[in-house]
């Protein structure tokens, strides 16, 4: 299969808002600064620019959830506002930030697409994301994105302009932990949700060819949210979550290289990455190699 010639709009979602502590809005100043944008043009990708969205901090200690809901909630409405004006043309590469901007990035490639249709969804996790206000265990808002997406939960999220997603057309891969509420309520929705235990079963490549299928439907455009803490902690330690047991990093570069041929995939997201936790910089140049992989052209 030929690669997409692609032009990227890059989206810098710097928010910790929906974060136990600080530390993933320092993750797309870290990523610029360790070459990402020169590293997917020499990758082959044209660059329509950057986008910088005003960094957000971690609720303080003790912000009743309301709270935190909202700032996440402004947050994630600018963050839709602003992709949803990107030229339908281009791919957009959102960087994260920590998960809960999903719930403004895929509202706004719904907008974006214009066609009344929400994108199709791959949600690569070790989570599940899928808590509501009503469900939480930890009060952490990065963990509702993807109920929010699929319209359940506090309105705060679910109410923000563009379509919620298909979820014949979501699925979840490289989960390993979450809590009963939210499997119940993905399961009860038809959400495919690809555990660790299936990949090692099946191999990743078999899985990931499954999941794009979901995702990708009869077309209508599709897109990918990848939390990084999906990965092997032991390869990509700098996560807000490590959770063991996960997504060898050189297997999901193979997987990602499949999107280079899809001339429907509409945006790209990279979220969770806690420079602080990389002194040596090894993971950002991992994440780097990822995006590459994903929407390059030829190995830059
Ligand atoms: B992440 C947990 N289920 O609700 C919760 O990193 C973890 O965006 C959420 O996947 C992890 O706090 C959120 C225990
Ligand atoms: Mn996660
Ligand atoms: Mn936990
Ligand atoms: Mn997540």
């Amino acid at each position: 299969v030929a690669s997409v010639s692609r032009t990227l709009a890059v989206v810098a979602a710097a928010s910790a808002a929906g974060a136990p502590r600080r530390g993933p809005e320092q993750g797309p100043g870290a990523l610029l600064g360790a070459g990402l944008t020169q590293a997917l043009q020499d990758a082959g990708c044209a660059m329509a620019g950057t986008t910088l969205l005003e960094a957000q901090d971690a609720p303080a200690c003790g912000t009743p959830m309301h709270q935190r809901l909202q700032a996440c909630a402004d947050y994630a409405r600018r963050l839709a506002e602003r992709i949803a004006t990107l030229p339908a043309a281009h791919t957009a590469l959102v960087i994260g930030g920590d998960h809960a901007v999903a719930a403004g990035s895929w509202r706004g490639v719904g907008v974006r697409q214009g066609d009344g249709g929400a994108p199709g969804l791959l949600w690569i996790d070790a989570h599940l994301d899928s808590h509501t206000d009503a469900t939480t265990h930890s009060g952490n808002i990065h963990g509702m994105p993807l109920a929010a997406l699929l319209g359940e939960g506090a309105a705060a999220l679910t109410g923000l302009r563009g379509p919620a997603l298909d979820p014949a057309r979501t699925c979840v891969l490289g989960a390993r932990a979450w809590e009963g509420e939210e499997r119940a309520l993905l399961q009860r929705l038809g959400v495919r949700i690809f555990e660790m235990a299936e990949i090692r079963r099946r191999g990743l490549d078999a899985v990931f060819a499954e999941a794009l299928r979901i995702a990708r439907g009869k077309g209508g455009g599709f897109g990918v949210s990848l939390d990084l803490d999906a990965i092997d902690p032991q390869q990509m330690p700098a996560v807000l979550c490590p959770e063991a047991g996960g997504i060898d990093a050189g297997e999901l570069a193979t997987a990602l290289r499949t999107l280079r041929g899809c001339a429907d995939l509409r945006a790209l997201e990279i979220t969770e990455y806690v420079p602080a936790l990389d002194p040596d910089g090894g993971c950002a140049r991992l994440v780097i190699d990822l995006a590459c992989a994903a929407l390059g052209r030829r190995s830059g």
